[in-house]
């Protein structure tokens, strides 16, 4: 749903309202009313700004188109990438994780595997999109890549958003109704098509926020949400190279691979780091092939990052 062009509303300053941030570029915060009033550009009080696309916010308005940010409502959960510096922040209140990924260009595994794992630890669902199956010499290579993924439990949905829209609402519609899902996925892989047509009214809604923002010419350059038309939301981020994870801790790291799980308690040592200890139940199951190579091999990078963080 766009919401309207700006209505007139009698609001005295220093009002308290309640509304979600919509998007966010900069310092500038985009906030959606609980009513249907206009949206308005909000800045967070102090400094430090840490809220993300999808808070719940209370703010007072300053002046006839500007706000400030007095309060973020608790959160459920908040998916954010950190290296070893600085963290940066994907959206709160979120239910879900949808990956996009494509036959072509050759998708990036490693920040597939790094976005689950983020899912994981801040407890949200995953799914998979296999976009632009309608390219076939590409088609088995890529779900080669993606059948270990389905063996841990994913869901792998495979679409041509291109060359069969209709399939993408009977199979992303129920799963996306009433709950909020951020997309992920690196760029070339079908993002803005699937938004455009999961969100009718994508483009205007983004013109109205990037007017709204001042951002003008920087379309894709800021996180935003979408109202989806059968309720619930999406929320589209730009896209990114690199997904640190260094403020997960090993015990996050190690629940946060499910296939560890049933192995963790069987170890020699009680605070084994399952990397070279000896008696590690999960390095045995490495070396039976229950565990992929590459699967501990992204755990031992992430806590090798975990380890650098500069607190
Ligand atoms: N063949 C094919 N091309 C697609 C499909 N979906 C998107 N594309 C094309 O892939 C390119 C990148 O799509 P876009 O939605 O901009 O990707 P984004 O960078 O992830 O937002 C565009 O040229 C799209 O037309 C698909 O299902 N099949
Ligand atoms: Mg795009
Ligand atoms: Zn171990």
């Amino acid at each position: 749903m766009t919401r309207g062009a700006p209505r007139s509303r009698r609001v005295s300053a220093g009002d308290r309202l309640e509304g979600t941030v919509i998007a966010v570029h900069g310092r500038h915060y985009l906030v959606g009313p609980d009513d249907s009033a206009p949206m308005l550009q909000c800045f967070p009080r102090g400094k430090k700004s840490d809220v993300a696309v999808g808070d719940r916010v209370h703010y007072e308005q300053s002046s006839a188109d500007q706000g400030v940010i007095v309060e973020i409502g608790e959160r459920r959960n908040l998916l954010y990438r950190s290296d070893q510096f600085k963290s940066k922040l994907f959206a709160a209140n979120l239910d879900q994780l949808l990956i996009v990924l494509a036959t072509e260009p050759h998708f990036n595994e490693d920040l597939l595997g790094r976005a689950l794992i983020a899912a994981e630890a801040h407890g949200l669902e995953s799914l998979i999109v296999l976009n632009k199956i309608d390219m076939e010499r590409a088609l088995p290579l890529a779900r080669e890549r993606l059948a270990p993924y389905r063996a841990l439990g994913y869901t792998v949905i495979e679409l041509s958003a291109k060359m069969a829209p209709g399939d993408v609402h009977l199979q992303l519609d129920a799963r996306l109704k009433d709950r909020s899902t951020i997309l992920l996925g690196q760029s070339g892989m079908g993002k803005s098509t699937l938004v455009n047509l999961l969100v009718p009214d994508a483009d205007a809604a983004t013109r109205e926020i990037s007017s709204a923002l001042n951002s003008g010419r920087h379309t894709t350059t800021f996180t935003r949400l979408y109202e989806l038309p059968e309720g619930g939301s999406l929320i589209d981020s730009p896209g990114f190279q690199e997904f640190g994870l260094h403020h997960l801790s090993e015990g996050q790291l190690e629940r946060a691979f499910a296939n560890f799980r049933p192995y963790l308690r069987q170890c020699r040592f009680y605070n084994c780091h399952h990397l070279h200890e000896p008696g590690c139940a999960v390095l045995e199951a490495v070396e039976a092939g229950k565990i992929r190579r590459e699967r501990h091999a992204l755990y031992a990078q992430l806590v090798h990052e975990a380890s650098q963080i500069v607190r």
